[in-house]
């Protein structure tokens, strides 16, 4: 490869992101801001799989806006003064981006983060970046830092990280590594043991990096901010004999401090795979020791140990500030990024009274969950619709019993035809051709006293005469002393000559599941007595159900009898009939959708028109 010595980042660089990696932009912004940059790095997002538009990000405390572009060649067009191309692309689709990067002369720097790539891919694509000029960073990194200029994606981690490690202005040291994960420990180790980092590229773990040690190493030799060298070798490759050689032509005179990881490899009696696809010791030359032997030989400080690069870090930095030939700066203080709401709420720096408490479902979690229980158990325990309802309105397993009851509940008052209020309100408003939550929705407002919506005040009524001894006479004689309808009682069409099957049904059931039924006792006396009065007095489908949950709350032995009572007084029987009556509304609308029902108009021999005035 050509060596080019030119400076890949300056604090004016630009660089169009590959892929929507929003915590990778927005630490390049907040990196941008600590090193009181102009203006954000990022100038673009290239996104395929979504259309163009805009996406919000902080620099500092302003919002700014990014532009996310669905072709690359678009970005490149309206952004000419990106650069650089941080390459997010998958194994998958890192060649053909890359490819397509360097079709445009204004990009000098593509940086690809994939790992994977086969290695004939990623020889060809160094191929053209050669020919090109292109600086290639990677495959398989996490890129590089240039303090007070740029950096690259995720490379040195979280905002507290880069101030820890002195990130924000640059130092006079410039390493290079293979590891991304080694580089972060060398941001950290270069900001303890000499004044920090001047440049920072990690070439990544491939067999076949775009740019190597040396590449980097001549490019930092030129670069006058440049004091002392860092090299991080690792096993595998030959790389760091480059290097040697460099330092032997007299092409690097720069002091280098260096260590090759993997030493250890000695220790195994076989060929041993480290975590980069490239370190694998091919030969003895390729091994860490004889690369530490190598470069020690050449005149570069080499320690004992990883432990103890540190020092000799330290050795040759205070070595360059004794001669003069490292002139300390003052330090200055960085600006203060502010900290992500969730971030600090995450390390417990912040609290906020919610503005929800929910205590019925949490999806948060791998699975959601019931009141506690796990969906699949759900479904595995066969706890059915019923089983739902108990869990979601009531915060309890009920017994089989109970959700049975539900089940039946929901089947009986599902529909009861369209003459009825509710199916007659989601017909028309089907027909005037409003979509179907508005026409159920508009069924469902008619549910109240008179219609399906009595069953709470029934429910309340039956229980507190009961509670208080009343006799079912008294009970109807005061309601019609005072001139009130008892909740429950009476219909329009059914009577005891043409009985609501549906109420005889849930009767059945509760007499035969119940532990105890007074309260539903009670109201079938109440419906003896209204009955000899009216035929069609009798104790209708809201009474039933109303009186029939009572006696669940009262007997099942999950509730309390305040919470019974609290439950009837939130309107949690009447939700029962809602429910229901709901499946039977959206039947009614897709019935008038689909015969195409036209607006209804209502006959006017149907409306006697009186005026009030002749
Ligand atoms: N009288 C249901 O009345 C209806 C009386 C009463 C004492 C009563 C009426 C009523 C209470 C509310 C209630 C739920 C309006 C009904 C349902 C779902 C449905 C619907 C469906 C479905 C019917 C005639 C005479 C008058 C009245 C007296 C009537 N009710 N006395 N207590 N409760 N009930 N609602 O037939 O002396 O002649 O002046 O409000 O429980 O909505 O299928 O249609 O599934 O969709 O219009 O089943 O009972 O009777 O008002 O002409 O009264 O009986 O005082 O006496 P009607 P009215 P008087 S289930």
């Amino acid at each position: 490869a050509q060596v080019n010595t030119k400076a890949l980042f300056t604090d004016r660089t630009k660089a169009i992101i590959w892929g929507m990696q929003n915590r990778a932009i927005q630490g390049m912004l907040d990196f941008d801001y600590i090193c009181r940059r102009a203006e954000p790095s990022v100038v673009a997002i290239v996104y395929p799989f979504t259309a163009d538009h805009k996406q919000k990000y902080y620099f500092g405390n302003k919002e700014v806006f990014i532009p996310v572009f669905s072709d690359m060649d678009v970005a490149m067009r309206k952004h000419q003064e990106a650069s650089v191309l941080v390459n997010f692309a998958s194994l998958r689709s890192a060649y053909d981006s890359t490819m397509q990067a360097m079709q445009h002369p204004q990009i000098n720097t593509v940086v690809i983060i994939a790992e994977g790539i086969p290695e004939n891919m990623t020889r060809k694509i160094i191929k053209v970046a050669d020919a090109r000029g292109v600086n290639i960073i990677g495959p398989a990194t996490v890129g590089g830092i240039k303090p007070g200029c740029f950096k690259i994606g995720n490379t040195a981690g979280m905002i507290d990280n880069i101030v820890d490690s002195k990130l924000y202005r640059p130092g006079s040291v410039a390493y290079v590594s293979r590891s991304g994960g080694m580089s972060n420990e060398l941001n950290n180790i270069l900001a303890k043991h000499a004044d920090g980092v001047c440049e920072g590229v990690a070439i990544g773990g491939d067999r076949y990096p775009g740019t190597t040690f040396i590449d980097h190493l001549l490019r930092y030799e030129a670069d006058p901010n440049v004091k002392m060298l860092v090299l991080l070798g690792e096993v595998g490759g030959v790389e760091e004999y480059h290097v040697c050689r460099a330092i032997r032509d007299g092409l690097i005179k720069k002091p280098m401090v260096a260590w090759c990881i993997g030493t250890c490899s000695d220790m195994f009696t076989a060929e041993v795979q480290f975590g980069h696809a490239g370190s694998l010791a091919g030969s003895a030359l390729e091994k860490a020791a004889a690369k530490n032997a190598g470069l020690k030989a050449y005149g570069v400080a080499v320690p004992d140990s990883f432990d103890s690069l540190g020092n000799a870090v330290k050795q040759v930095y205070q070595k360059l500030v004794k001669e003069g030939r490292i002139i300390v700066k003052e330090e200055v203080e960085p600006p203060k990024v502010p900290m992500d709401y969730d971030w600090a709420r995450k390390l417990g720096l912040i609290r906020k009274p919610a503005a929800f408490i929910s205590t019925i479902c949490d999806e948060r979690g791998q699975e959601l969950s019931y009141c506690g229980v796990p969906i699949t158990q759900v479904l595995e325990r066969q706890l059915g619709v019923g089983g739902t309802i108990s869990l979601l309105w009531f915060q309890r397993e009920l017994p089989e019993w109970a959700c049975k009851f539900f089940e039946l509940v929901l089947i009986v008052t599902a529909d009861h035809g369209p003459a009825v209020s509710g199916a007659h309100n989601t017909m028309v408003t089907a027909r005037a051709g409003k979509d179907l939550i508005s026409s159920v929705v508009s069924g469902l407002l008619t549910i109240g006293d008179r219609f399906g919506g009595a069953l709470d005040r029934a429910a309340a009524d039956f229980c507190a005469a009961y509670d208080r001894g009343q006799h079912p006479q008294e009970f109807v004689n005061e309601k019609r002393a005072k001139g009130e309808l008892i909740m429950g009682i009476g219909h329009r069409v059914k009577s005891i000559n043409n009985p609501d099957s549906r109420v005889r049904e849930l009767k059945a059931f509760v007499t035969a599941r119940w532990p105890a039924w007074p309260v539903t006792r009670y109201a079938l006396d109440v419906e003896a007595i209204t009955t000899r009065k009216k035929p069609n007095l009798i104790l209708n489908v809201d009474g039933i159900v109303a009186a029939a949950m009572v006696d669940l709350f009262r007997h099942c032995s999950l509730f309390t009898q305040e919470e019974g009572n609290s439950y009837i007084n939130m309107g949690s029987i009447n939700a029962l009939f809602v429910l229901g009556r709901t499946i039977g509304l959206v039947g009614h609308y897709l019935d008038q959708k689909r015969m195409k029902q036209p607006l209804y108009r209502h006959p006017w021999d149907d409306i006697t028109y009186m005026s009030p005035l002749h």
